[in-house]
């Protein structure tokens, strides 16, 4: 996870009119949400038209180019192969589902495999199950990529307020680009879909809302190669008969809780006050709640910029105890640590604050942090500072959620990063976030 720098909304700072000209209203916020349909099936298709329509399922493994020719050339040795005729190989070249067994899961599957039940996370055998006759194919990682950055650059070349939210989707800002405000949006959706379809040979998925919350629910609406475009007045009638599990936030943990309570639906958490939701579910997530409910959101599109920090977090399958699984969180919490060094160092980014975040399994959060003084991308650096903001924290409630961040961050090759040499921790710690424990010298839990 990458925090950044928000650059200035242009809505936000409405710009006073030239004298003698009538001021114009600002224009509402449009933010679309855009998806692609199915992607890395989708990927695959490209490569066997002959297997559109037909369900395929992609997981078991990574794609090897020469295995599919060497196979090719053996059970068609009177033909010709290379990767320009792969168009043409007999659908009935390629593996089946049927009687498949080992462990390997499905990454995404055809929506004419969905027909029959088979999704995104399901194991394969099940999937066979459901769908024998379903083709199974590889991932080609590559391939995906290059996908991928090829739809990203025909979005900026249209709307340029693009924030990549991964592989196959991003946030555009709509507002003041032209066509965005047009039916709602509809009419750029409209061309930014045609462009894409064109540069790629691909179809996804548009929302268009007064923000990213919205628009993100809105893309799945109509999926695939749909448009749905949403305004406040829609939130009441196309939002809150939807299960609260559709908010991007609220995952199976949350989505029980709420229900222990009564509330399956966006509209039933909307009905509860903000301060019962605050009692019960933490200031910050239980504000949230609030808001999200209500389809409230203020974040900006963010394009590029320089990120403030990096974090990694992960969410536990089952709630842990600091005492208890002890074993079990110090593995997460080293692997936590070399993750963020490792996207630092991939990124190129060096930092001095380092910070932790508990959630526990009563959704009220901790965060924790310290600066040293020098900068570090260093795995065990992290690991050793994060280990003493843990000690920071009261670690008697079980924890359902563990973070690791680092912020205060410079690029390794700054001139700020060589003018900070590395000194003794102990002398130069610093430490911000309140509420120590009474008993510092307390040994390290985990
Ligand atoms: P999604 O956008 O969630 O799914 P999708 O594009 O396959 O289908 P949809 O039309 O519903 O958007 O994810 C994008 C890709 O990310 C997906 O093609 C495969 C990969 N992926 C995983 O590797 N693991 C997962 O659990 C999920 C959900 C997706
Ligand atoms: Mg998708
Ligand atoms: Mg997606």
């Amino acid at each position: 996870m990458l925090d950044r720098v928000t650059p200035a909304t242009p809505s936000a700072t409405p710009l006073a009119p030239p004298p003698g000209k009538a001021p114009e209203a600002t224009p509402p916020r449009r933010i679309a949400h855009l998806d692609m349909d199915a992607f890395f099936a989708s990927v695959e298709l490209l490569r066997y038209p002959q297997l559109k329509g037909l369900p395929v399922v992609i997981g078991g493994g990574r794609r090897r180019e020469d295995d599919v020719l060497a196979r090719l050339r053996e059970t068609y040795p009177d033909r010709a192969w290379s990767e320009a005729t792969l168009d043409r190989v007999p659908v009935d070249f390629f593996p089946r589902l049927s009687g498949y067994t080992g462990r390997g899961v499905a990454t995404t599957a055809t929506y004419a495999a969905r027909q029959f039940g088979v999704g995104s996370a399901m194991g394969l055998m099940k999937a066979a199950r459901l769908c024998p006759q379903a083709i199974l194919l590889p991932v080609d990682f590559d391939e995906v990529r290059r996908i991928s950055r090829l739809f990203k650059s025909t979005i900026t070349e249209i709307a340029p307020q693009m924030e990549d939210r991964g592989v196959d989707e991003v946030y555009i800002d709509f507002t003041h680009v032209p066509g965005g405000q047009r039916e709602g949006g509809r009419v750029l959706a409209r061309l930014i879909q045609k462009s894409i379809l064109d540069a790629t040979g691909l179809t996804c998925s548009i929302g268009v809302a007064p923000n990213k919350l919205i628009a993100k629910m809105a893309s799945e609406f109509d999926k695939p190669n749909g448009i749905s475009v949403l305004t406040e007045a829609d939130v009441q009638t196309r939002i809150w008969p939807l299960s609260v599990r559709k908010i991007n936030g609220i995952g199976p943990k949350a989505e029980a809780r709420l229900a222990g309570f009564d509330i399956r639906t966006v509209g039933e958490l909307a009905a509860r006050e903000r301060d019962w939701l605050v009692d019960h579910f933490g200031k910050s997530y239980g504000a949230w709640l609030n808001d999200a409910a209500w389809g409230r959101d203020e974040r900006p599109v963010v394009t590029e910029s320089e990120p403030v920090s990096m974090s990694r977090e992960t969410t536990f399958e089952r709630d842990l105890h600091a005492v208890r699984d002890k074993a079990e969180l110090g593995t997460v919490f080293t692997r936590l640590c070399e993750q963020v060094a490792a996207d630092l160092q991939r990124k190129g980014y060096v930092g001095k604050t380092i910070g932790i975040k508990l959630r526990y399994d009563d959704f009220k959060t901790a965060t924790r942090d310290q600066t040293i003084g020098h900068f570090t991308a260093d795995a065990k650096a992290i690991r050793q500072t994060a280990g003493q903001c843990l000690k920071r924290v009261p670690l008697t409630r079980r924890l359902r959620l563990l973070g690791v961040r680092v912020g205060n961050l410079v690029k390794a090759d700054s001139e700020e990063n060589r003018l900070s040499p590395p000194v003794s921790w102990s002398q130069s710690a610093t430490t911000s976030g309140a509420g120590r424990r009474p008993d510092e010298s307390e040994p390290e839990l985990f």
